[in-house]
């Protein structure tokens, strides 16, 4: 266990706070104590909107030209405290948008625009997203006049596309549906640095590793850095920096090299699923529009929103150099425009890039960047008409002229500027609608017809399905062909795969029978493979012989066959709804999809912790990809060990003499306090008896946590007692069925 951060400014000054929630907490004393708090966020309490509001519903009375006309106009409607620079606030919006949907990342599908996070923090804080409090306070009269019809997580991404389309290009559409929440998401990881712009934990396999903090304005000289050209980042991060959306416009670290910034972003830009021509459409059509700020020293920038006074209602970074707006503007410390049109749409940026030879230089605020030799002053300035500048480039840029997978890129964009406007309006299409889930949750007039891989379509559904009398059918011919217990591991491999942050995965579209799926260890390839095979067969002659066109997918099977062993293990009934379709090998993005590979599942006993991640943080984490509560998580474990379905067949943890029958007894078992606990090898526990010493169980650490964390034990203890069995056959088949229907979104 590492020592409390003692002296980190963040645990300090709360302790002395003597009421509501001050002083020193759990998490002080005990800062390794899992955290459930991530299983109960976005719950109807913190919630303003009732259980009865639906976004999508709300969404389709929104006068949607109407408000992107209102948008249109306020592209141009200049505010004296906060003046739009060249007269166009489109620069600014395009960068909101993108740092909005920036944060997603593959690995956990985690970050992204999807549910309005950057008004709370850490985002609304983070030193990249200086200024967008301005951003999004300039948009508050209009979501104020649409109100409900629009969350502010569309409301973000749509201003983006607006801002384009103002500024001259159309865009490939835009789909609505995120619906808000509210409060912070505290599930992500997003670095174990405290210090902003750090990087030292992320690169040093999360240990702190020597003082080397990424400052832009340090003294460099000072500074100790790990190799900028051949460093890991951790996974899942994929920012190079604390509180960066990406990399560091100055450089790896603030050192201005491009070829190694080049490497940083195609690192970071690869996390967020973009290619080498994604990346580069996306950087050189984003600056294509707009500037960067950075008038004067940023030590006249005061604290970020966070941090803030009360009376600066929300803003940050306030600005005592000279008028703090406008011209004197700070938010990177970087003063650069790109194009000689910054409010129109060009391919200026990468003309410019190879047109000139680029020459370093500091800004007006200390920082590296680049000033293109030998050119006239052909850049106007924001807002002085009788003003020019020369181009400039941020180092970051100039990685996708001295990077040589990117220069190629470059040049062919710069010379057909179509091209480029094509794979930049595909890559921003791709940027904002990511983590969106599949197409049945798009809304809205906008939404492109072409389908797109990343979306991971599925087919429509073009033939009746099962119907009641199927069902039971079906039920009973899947029961005698496969073995119950492989029934329900099948249906869990096969829905568990979902995860909430980007609504990919689930049980829809039967892509465990295709690759990668197929083969993760997991999902016991073997086993997997008979199963399949056996199901396969009982679809084949159904749809040989149904009447009236039915048929049945082998992802409604897979689903069927694991709640007809549930309810045969229960006693009660399943609700099952049928609808689903089966993906195509071409449906799916296979490399993709190994994202999606669980390393460590607890749920089917399967995988262990690291030595940075406990056993149980796994299944902890787990459980919020899958969107469950902390009820639903325990009712699910204890249950599926009750039905014995551990991944392979193992007696960890399967704590009853009556292995698949759906019971309490891996409660009662685990709460027997006639049981003595011990630690094995390699995180085998066995549980013997008091008096005896006779061995009775072997657990993993997935299982025993439920006895030993106070608030999993108190929930155990419900179900574990004389009124729990029928309480836990209710709960699982709940939880069971949400587990199914994750990603069936047609069905609301
Ligand atoms: Fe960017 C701006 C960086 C990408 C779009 N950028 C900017 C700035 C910086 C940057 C530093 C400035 C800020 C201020 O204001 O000061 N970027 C960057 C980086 C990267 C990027 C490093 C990676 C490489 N961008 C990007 C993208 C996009 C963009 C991708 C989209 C698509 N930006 C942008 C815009 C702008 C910027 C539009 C302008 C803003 C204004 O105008 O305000």
């Amino acid at each position: 266990m590492s020592p409390p951060p003692s002296g980190c400014p963040v645990h300090a000054s709360h302790k002395t706070v003597n009421t509501g929630g001050g002083g020193t907490r759990i998490k002080d004393w005990w800062p390794n104590d899992l955290k459930l708090n991530i299983l109960r966020q976005h719950t109807g309490v913190s919630n303003p909107y009732n259980s009865q509001f639906n976004y999508a519903e709300a969404f389709k009375s929104l006068d949607y030209e109407g408000l992107k006309k209102d948008l249109t106009a306020l592209m141009t409607d200049s505010q004296d405290w906060w003046p739009a620079d060249f007269g166009h606030y489109g620069g600014l919006f395009v960068r909101m948008a993108w740092h909005s949907a920036g944060t997603y990342r593959v690995f956990d599908g985690r970050g992204g625009g999807g549910d309005g996070q950057q008004r709370f923090a850490p985002l609304n804080s983070w030193p990249d997203n200086a200024s967008l409090d301005k951003a999004r306070r300039l948009l508050w009269p209009i979501k104020q006049k649409y109100g409900d019809k629009i969350s502010w997580a569309d409301l973000f991404l749509l201003t983006g596309n607006v801002a384009i389309e103002s500024m001259g290009l159309p865009t490939a559409g835009f789909a609505g549906g995120r619906a808000d929440t509210f409060e912070a998401d505290e599930s992500v990881y997003w670095g174990g640095e405290s210090t902003w712009l750090g990087n030292d934990v992320r690169y040093a396999n999360g240990q702190e590793g020597p003082d080397k903090p990424g400052v832009i304005d340090g003294d460099e000289s000072k500074k100790e850095h790990t190799d900028i050209h051949s460093r890991e980042l951790e996974e899942p991060l994929a920012a190079a920096h604390m509180g960066l959306i990406y990399v560091n416009p100055e450089g790896p670290d603030g050192i201005p090299d491009p070829v190694a910034s080049a490497r940083d972003i195609r690192v970071t830009f690869g996390r967020m699923a973009m290619d080498d021509e994604e990346t580069v459409a996306l950087i050189a059509g984003g600056h294509a529009f707009g500037k960067t700020h950075g008038a004067g020293p940023t030590e006249n920038v005061s604290d970020e929103p966070m941090a803030a006074t009360i009376e600066e209602q929300g803003f940050g970074w306030g600005n005592k150099y000279k008028s703090g707006k406008g011209p004197d503007t700070i938010t990177s410390g970087l003063e650069v425009i790109w194009t000689k049109t910054p409010v129109k749409w060009s391919n200026h940026y990468l003309e410019y890039m190879f047109k000139y030879e680029w020459e370093q230089e500091k800004s007006p605020a200390g920082a590296h960047q680049w000033v293109a030799k030998d050119s006239e002053a052909i850049i106007p300035d924001a807002y002085d008409p009788n003003v020019k500048h020369k181009p400039r480039m941020l180092t970051s840029d100039l990685a996708l002229r001295f990077d040589p997978a990117y220069e190629k890129i470059s040049r062919r964009f710069a010379e057909n500027p179509d091209q480029l406007a094509d794979a930049f309006t595909k890559a921003w299409f791709k940027l904002l609608h990511r983590d969106m889930g599949p197409r049945s949750r798009w809304i809205g007039p906008e939404i492109p017809k072409e389908v797109y891989i990343w979306e991971d379509p599925l087919p429509d559904l073009d033939h009746p399905v099962i119907d009641e009398q199927d069902i039971s059918a079906l039920k009973k011919e899947l029961l005698s062909a496969v073995d119950p217990t492989q029934l329900i591991t099948t249906a869990w491999a096969s829905a568990s795969t979902f995860r909430g942050g980007d609504k990919r995965g689930g049980a829809n579209g039967a892509r465990i029978r295709l690759a990668p799926q197929k083969d993760w260890k997991a999902n016991n390839p073997a086993q997997l493979k008979t199963v399949l095979a056996s199901l396969e067969k009982v679809q084949e002659s159904f749809n040989k012989s149904a009447k009236g066109g039915k048929k049945v997918s082998l992802a409604d099977l897979i689903v069927l066959g694991g709640s007809a062993a549930v309810e045969k293990a229960a006693g009660v009934s399943v609700p099952f709804t049928p609808g689903r379709t089966d993906a195509t090998e071409e449906q799916t993005d296979a490399k993709t999809f190994d994202h999606l590979e669980p390393v460590v599942d607890g749920f089917r006993n399967y995988g262990k912790g690291t030595s940075r991640v406990r056993t149980e943080q796994f299944l902890v984490d787990k459980a919020h990809l899958l969107t469950l509560s902390a009820p639903q998580m325990t009712v699910l474990v204890g249950g599926l060990r009750a039905l014995n379905a551990n991944y392979d067949g193992s007696s960890n943890g399967i704590l009853t003499k009556r292995p698949g029958q759906l019971t309490n007894d891996f409660f009662v078992n685990l709460l027997d306090t006639q049981t003595e606990w011990q630690k094995g090898s390699d995180e085998i526990y066995t549980g013997k008896d008091r008096k005896s010493g006779e061995q009775k169980w072997s657990a993993t650490r997935h299982d025993l946590v439920f006895g030993s964390h106070p608030e999993l034990r108190a929930i155990s203890e419900v179900y574990a007692s004389s009124t729990g069995q029928d309480r836990l056959v209710k709960d699982f088949v709940a939880a069971w069925v949400k587990v199914m229907e994750l990603d069936r979104y047609d069905l609301n």
